[in-house]
């Protein structure tokens, strides 16, 4: 007999905000988990998990994890709780609630969210129903993606684009602001394949990231200007015959005026702006329209400037010039989320919304907490869950000034006391992925992935799903929308008869735990070969009349926002970046160097950066900066340095490198404010102005300097 005991298995889907959504096992046993792995049969995921997630069942056991409801019991921030019952919890919020909307009015009330849960159930979108029902503020959340996707949508409409294993067949991949290693690890051995089979790598980067050290070509652009660059490149492609013209002319609209705008951007005027060798520009063009097929990979870091969505625009014509759309593995990959039969109005509940409800875009808490954004009536109530704004958020000491704010009723939904968790007066427990019911989309391959629940919740952890179930009933909302179990709501936001779903049902991921959607395999994808493109026009839209600005959903769910925007540019272009030493002399004479501050390999957004073994594995807060300006400030490998502008500063240990061009630092995102050194983090920084496009972040846009601390 085998004493063993016996070892239950479940379907997972990674719950991080990471193009790889991947395919887990759950392996328990007598109710407690004992492995995730990752799934051995699926075609990305093959198997292994990525450094955060290799010990994910110790995650949930994490001492530190709150695990029944607290009510704050000292000053804001000062991170003193005593246990209350959910009874309690729920009768406090929701009488607190009805006694805001009675003097107030409900958009004194303001939901916050991310996609610290990527779930169809548990996400982004978990609240919207429940908080449109109750009349709040809308909260537009464009932390990430939205700039590119409001480009996207206007030049190629709401397509998958290529399908990330399609890559094998290319012949020229272009990683554009993208650090694929650390950030769509997944993705990189069908990079590796398409090498194996005679592709040249190209990476596009303002570092030499990780990534970078392994492509073929690392091109280094100043930061924010990739427009200039990609400008250069179309009017290279023009001059020097490399327009596919028969594709073009069938597909494309406004090529002759895109032409005549590229125009300006001589390669000598490329240069000077990019930095990057007239030649190489040059080069690029030629290699990109003869090495067929050849495509772009997008990162988000794209979109981080002021003129971030012109920017795309600009990168999104030069397959369509290079006639790659034809072949399989040719074209450009953005976001497959585009093609994800995913039923948002039954998510997002836009019919709850009542006419004339302001918005707030998440972005701005601090103005709009601090009072420097004119509300009437001002955030009387806030409810924050899937996100940390005070480590993730542009300016992040206006919002812990707001969130100080003695009058501010603050609730979240939480792992752990984060830094933003720590001003709140009352903290939820939530579940984590093998302890609640999920359907996982994606934003970085084709596959739909089924999270089933593992274990019972550790303590008294709710999954948001559920504890919005309790708070409507606490506000009387007696709708079914809030009466649905979390399996229930996932089967019921699938749009099952869709064509993607190919007729498969709950059954197969019961059965299998993902689906490929029906958009075409990996070897015979070919969504653009003859336009078909899913715009007004159906053809590529380099010229888009009467352009007009908007956040694109699922990042904001009315839908007449997407007509509403103000006037945009015709025609792609270059904005250079509002904070360079070229642009804004004044401020550069006090902060003359440009932070960068992309994505840390050890730790997903600020997850996991409170797990000692974790800080181990990716290091303490670190400024990389060039040996030029290391030694004009007297700053050695290893010392700490203070990094600072009007808006705030923080402290890291500096890395004097040839990695970093001159001018540049790079300080990577995550690390929790209350560990580091002192008191702040790479947001303490940066600026919340908007991009061009989409109302998205400029991380990459923002001036500092750098000084030793003695
Ligand atoms: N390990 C890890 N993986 C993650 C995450 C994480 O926190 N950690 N976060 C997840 C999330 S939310 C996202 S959105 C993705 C994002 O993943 P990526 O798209 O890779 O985004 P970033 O890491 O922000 O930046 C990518 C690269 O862009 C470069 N860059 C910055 N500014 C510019 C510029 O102006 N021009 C050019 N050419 N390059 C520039 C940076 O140096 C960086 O190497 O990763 C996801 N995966
Ligand atoms: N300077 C700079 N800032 C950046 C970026 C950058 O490149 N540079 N990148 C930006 C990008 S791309 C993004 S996407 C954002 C990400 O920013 P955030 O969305 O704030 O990401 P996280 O730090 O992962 O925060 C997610 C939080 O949700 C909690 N959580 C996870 N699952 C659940 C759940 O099921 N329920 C509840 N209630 N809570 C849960 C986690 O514990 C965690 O505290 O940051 C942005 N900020
Ligand atoms: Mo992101």
């Amino acid at each position: 007999m085998n004493d063993q005991p016996a070892r239950e298995t479940f379907f997972g889907g990674c719950p991080h905000d990471c193009p790889d959504t991947c395919a887990m096992i759950y392996e328990v046993e007598d109710g407690k988990l004992v492995e995730v792995r990752g799934n051995k049969d699926h075609p990305m995921t093959r198997g292994t998990l990525c450094v955060k997630l290799k010990d994910y069942h110790d995650h949930h056991y994490n001492p530190d994890r709150v695990l029944y409801p607290l009510r704050r019991s000292g000053p804001k921030g000062s991170r003193q709780f005593t246990r209350i019952s959910w009874d309690e919890a729920i009768a406090e919020i929701t009488s607190r609630w009805k006694d805001i909307i009675a003097e107030y009015g409900s958009q004194a009330i303001m939901p916050y969210s991310y996609l610290g849960n990527e779930g169809l159930v548990q996400g982004l979108t978990a609240g919207d129903a429940f908080f449109n029902k109750l009349g709040s503020t809308v909260n537009e959340k464009t932390f990430c993606a939205s700039g590119s996707s409001t480009a996207w949508l206007l030049t190629v409409g709401p397509t998958g684009g290529v399908d990330p294993e399609s890559f094998v067949h290319s012949k020229y991949i272009v990683i554009w602001a993208c650090n694929s290693i650390s950030t769509n690890l997944h993705h990189w051995p069908f990079v590796l394949e398409a090498r194996k089979r005679g592709a040249k790598i190209v990476v596009i980067d303002a570092y030499r990231s990780r990534t970078a050290k392994q492509a073929d070509w690392h091109i280094m652009p100043k930061p924010g200007t990739d427009g200039a660059f990609a400008m250069g490149v179309i009017a290279a492609m023009v001059d020097n015959g490399l327009v596919d013209r028969e594709w073009v002319d069938a597909h494309t609209v406004g090529f002759e005026e895109l032409a005549e705008r590229a125009k300006q951007f001589t390669p000598a005027y490329v240069e000077r702006v990019t930095g990057v060798p007239a030649a190489d520009v040059a080069r690029f063009a030629h290699d990109f329209a003869k090495a067929q097929p050849s495509v772009i990979r997008m990162g988000v870091a794209l979109e981080r400037h002021a003129g971030g969505g012109q920017t795309i625009r600009a990168v999104c014509a030069i397959p369509a010039l290079a006639g790659s759309w034809r072949r399989v593995g040719g074209g450009l990959l953005q976001m497959p989320l585009w093609e994800f039969p995913v039923d948002w109005q039954r998510v997002s509940r836009p019919d709850f919304i009542r006419p004339g409800t302001r918005v707030v875009n998440n972005l701005q808490l601090g103005q709009a907490l601090t009072g420097e954004m004119k509300l009437d009536p001002p955030i009387m109530g806030l409810y924050v869950y899937n996100t940390n704004p005070v480590s993730q958020a542009p300016q992040t000491n206006k919002i812990v000034k707001g969130l100080s704010r003695e009058d501010l009723f603050f609730v979240t939904a939480e792992h752990f006391v984060t830094d933003t968790a720590a001003y709140a007066d009352i903290v939820l427990p939530a579940t984590m992925a093998g302890e609640h019911d999920d359907m996982m989309f994606s934003w970085g391959h084709f596959y739909l992935t089924i999270n089933e629940k593992a274990i019972p919740p550790c303590g008294e952890a709710k999954s948001n799903a559920e504890i919005f179930r309790l708070l409507a009933a606490g506000m009387g909302y007696d709708h079914h929308q809030f009466k649905m179990g979390d399996m229930e709501l996932a089967e019921h936001y699938v749009k099952w008869d869709a064509p993607q779903m190919a007729g498969v049902g709950m059954e197969h991921f019961r059965k299998h735990g993902y689906f490929h959607l029906a958009v075409g395999t990996p070897d015979d994808r070919l969504p653009h070969a003859n336009g078909n493109f899913p715009t007004p026009s159906g053809k590529v839209e380099f010229m888009v009349k009467d352009a007009k600005n908007f956040v694109a959903p699922p990042f904001r769910m009315m839908y007449e926002a997407m007509q509403s925007g103000e006037d945009v540019d015709p025609l792609p272009g270059y904005v250079p970046p509002r904070e360079s030493p070229e642009s804004d002399a004044a401020r550069a004479a006090n902060y003359p160097l440009n932070i960068i501050s992309p994505k840390s390999h050890g730790f997903l957004n600020s997850c996991y950066a409170n797990e000692p073994h974790k800080i181990k594995g990716q290091g303490e807060q670190f400024v990389m900066l060039s040996p030029k300006d290391a030694q004009a400030r007297s700053i050695r490998e290893g010392d700490p340095v203070r990094v600072f502008n009007d808006r705030g500063d923080f402290e890291g240990f500096a890395r004097v490198t040839d990695d970093v061009q001159e001018g540049v630092i790079v300080a990577t995102l995550g690390y929790w404010r209350s560990l580091n050194r002192s008191d702040g983090s790479v947001n303490s920084i940066s600026s919340d102005a908007f991009c061009s496009l989409g109302r998205a972040p400029t991380f990459s846009d923002n001036l500092v300097q750098v000084t030793r601390v003695n």
